[in-house]
C-alpha cells in the first residue's frame, strides 16, 4: 500500500494534467496597460438611457465610450481572482468549515464590481476565452454558447477543485436603477482530504446600478445567496444588503451556516467590498465582524479580504483584470481564432482607440451577423464546440452545459505543431 494520502496522489496526476496548458503563459502576468489613463468622453448616462426605460441592454446601441476593455467572458473570469479560498477549503477536515471557505469565495465574486459602471463587449456566438495561472495552479476555459439571449458556459480546473456553470444575465432598465439579474447555476466539485470529493452550488444575486438620474451612479449588488453542500446537507444563507440610504450601508453581507441535521453551526458576516468574518456559533447565531468580538470565546475568523484597489489604472478597473487582455508573444501561437484577446474592438478600446474600436465593433457584428445569414439559409442550427447543453444535472436535476474537455487536448497538439485548430 502506498503512503501518499489519496487526495494528494490524485492531485499530483491533476496538476501535471494541468500544468500541460501552461505552455504560452511562461512570461507571467501583465501589470500594466499601455495606456496611463483613459480618457474617455464624460457623457451622462441618463442622458443617453433615459429613452431606454423598460429595456434590456443587449437591445441597446451606446457609444463605445460607454464601454470597458472587458467583455462578459471576462466578467466571468473575474470571479477566478480569490480561488484560494477554494484551496483553503478543500484541505479542511470539517464540511462546515469548507462551507465557510466555499462561501467566502462566492461572496468575494463581487468586490471587483466598484466603480465599474461600463459596459462590457458583448461576445460573438463561439468566441472563447482562456485563461490559466501557472502560479495559482489553474485553468479556466469559456465559450459563448448563444447570442440572444447571451449565455456563456465556463469549466475551470485546479488539482483539488472544478468550478463550472453557465453565465446568462437578465437584464433590465428601470429609469430609477439598471437591474441585472443572473440566471445560471454555478457548481463546484471540492475534493477532500479523506479522498472524496463535493458538490457545491449556489446562484448569484442581483447587481444593479443605482444614482443614475442624479449622475452619480454606482453598482450595488443585493439579494438572498444559498450555498449548498449537496453530499453533505450542509447549507450557507447569505444576505446581501442592498446599500442603503446612510454612507456605510454598501456592501453588508449576513448570514449562517446550518447542518444537514438544521443546527446553525457558524455565522458569517461582513462586507463584499472589503472582508467577510465567519463565527463558530455551535446552537445559535450572531453577530459578527471585528467590532463585535471583544472578549468571545469563539472568536471571528478572517475568511477573506479584498486586495487592494490601486487608483490611477485606466477604466478603474482591478489589478487581477489588467492581466486578462494581455497578450504575450508565446501565448499567440497557441491560441484559437476564437479567442477573445484576438478581438480587435477590444484591443483598440484597451490602447484608447476610441473611434477604431467602434468601426471593428460594428465589422466584427457584421461578420456574426452574416454567419447568421448563412445557417438560416442553410438550414444549419448553431453548435457550441465545447460545450454541450444537457438536460439534467446528474445531481442536481437542472439543465448545465457539459464541458467535453477536448479544448485542452487539441491545444496540446497545436501547441506540439501536430494540428492546426481548424481540422
Ligand atoms: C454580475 C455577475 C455575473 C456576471 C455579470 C454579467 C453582467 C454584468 C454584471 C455581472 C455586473 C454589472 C454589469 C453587468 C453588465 C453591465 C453592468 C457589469 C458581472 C454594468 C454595471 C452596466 C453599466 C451601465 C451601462 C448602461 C453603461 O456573474
Amino acid at each position: 500500500a502506498s503512503l501518499v494520502p489519496v487526495q494528494r496522489q490524485d492531485t499530483n496526476v491533476r496538476a501535471q494534467e494541468i500544468a500541460k496548458s501552461f505552455r504560452g503563459y511562461e512570461d507571467g502576468i501583465r501589470k500594466k496597460l499601455k495606456l496611463d489613463a483613459d480618457n474617455r468622453p464624460k457623457v451622462s448616462l441618463w442622458g443617453i438611457l433615459k429613452s431606454m426605460i423598460g429595456k434590456d441592454m443587449t437591445r441597446m446601441t451606446l457609444p463605445v465610450s460607454f464601454n470597458e476593455p472587458t467583455s462578459l467572458l471576462y466578467r466571468v473570469v473575474e470571479d477566478m481572482e480569490y480561488t484560494d479560498l477554494l484551496d483553503i477549503a478543500a484541505d479542511r477536515q470539517d464540511s462546515t468549515e469548507r462551507l465557510v471557505y466555499v462561501a467566502g469565495f462566492a461572496a468575494s465574486e463581487y468586490a471587483s464590481t466598484i466603480g465599474r459602471v461600463a459596459k462590457p463587449f458583448n461576445p460573438l456566438l463561439g468566441e472563447t476565452y482562456e485563461y490559466c495561472r501557472p502560479d495559482l495552479g489553474y485553468r479556466f476555459f469559456i465559450e459563448q454558447v448563444s447570442h440572444h439571449p447571451p449565455v456563456g458556459a465556463a469549466y475551470a480546473e485546479s488539482p483539488k477543485w472544478d468550478y463550472y456553470g453557465e453565465s446568462a444575465v437578465k437584464s433590465k432598465f428601470y429609469g430609477k436603477s439598471f437591474e441585472f439579474n443572473p440566471l445560471g447555476t454555478w457548481f463546484l466539485n471540492l475534493r477532500t482530504p479523506d479522498g472524496g470529493s463535493e458538490l457545491y452550488t449556489w446562484k448569484k444575486v442581483t447587481s444593479s446600478v443605482v444614482g443614475i438620474i442624479t449622475g452619480n451612479p454606482t453598482v450595488d449588488n443585493y439579494g438572498p445567496m444559498e450555498v449548498k453542500n449537496w453530499t453533505t446537507g450542509d447549507v450557507c444563507y447569505l444576505d446581501f444588503k442592498a446599500k442603503g440610504w446612510k454612507a456605510n450601508s454598501a456592501g453588508q453581507v449576513t448570514g449562517k451556516i446550518v447542518d444537514a441535521a438544521g443546527r446553525t453551526c457558524w455565522s458569517v458576516g461582513g462586507r463584499w467590498n472589503d472582508k467577510i468574518y465567519a463565527r463558530l456559533t455551535p446552537g445559535y447565531e450572531a453577530d459578527v465582524g471585528a467590532a463585535s468580538d471583544a472578549g468571545n470565546k469563539n472568536p471571528a475568523i478572517l475568511v477573506w479580504e479584498a486586495h487592494p484597489r490601486p487608483t490611477g489604472i485606466p477604466f478603474n478597473i482591478t489589478p487581477f483584470v489588467v492581466t486578462l487582455n494581455d497578450l504575450p508573444d508565446r501565448l499567440r501561437p497557441v491560441l484559437p481564432p476564437t479567442d477573445s484577446r484576438l478581438r480587435p474592438d477590444q484591443r483598440a478600446m484597451e490602447e484608447g482607440e476610441y473611434d477604431f474600436a467602434a468601426v471593428e465593433k460594428t465589422r466584427v457584428e457584421e461578420g456574426q451577423r452574416a454567419r447568421r445569414r448563412m445557417r438560416e439559409e442553410r438550414g444549419e442550427e448553431f453548435e457550441p464546440r465545447w460545450f454541450r447543453k444537457e438536460a439534467r444535472h446528474p445531481v442536481t436535476g437542472e439543465p448545465y452545459w457539459l464541458f467535453n474537455h477536448q479544448y485542452w487536448k487539441v491545444r496540446d497538439e497545436v501547441a506540439d505543431g501536430k494540428r492546426t485548430w481548424r481540422e
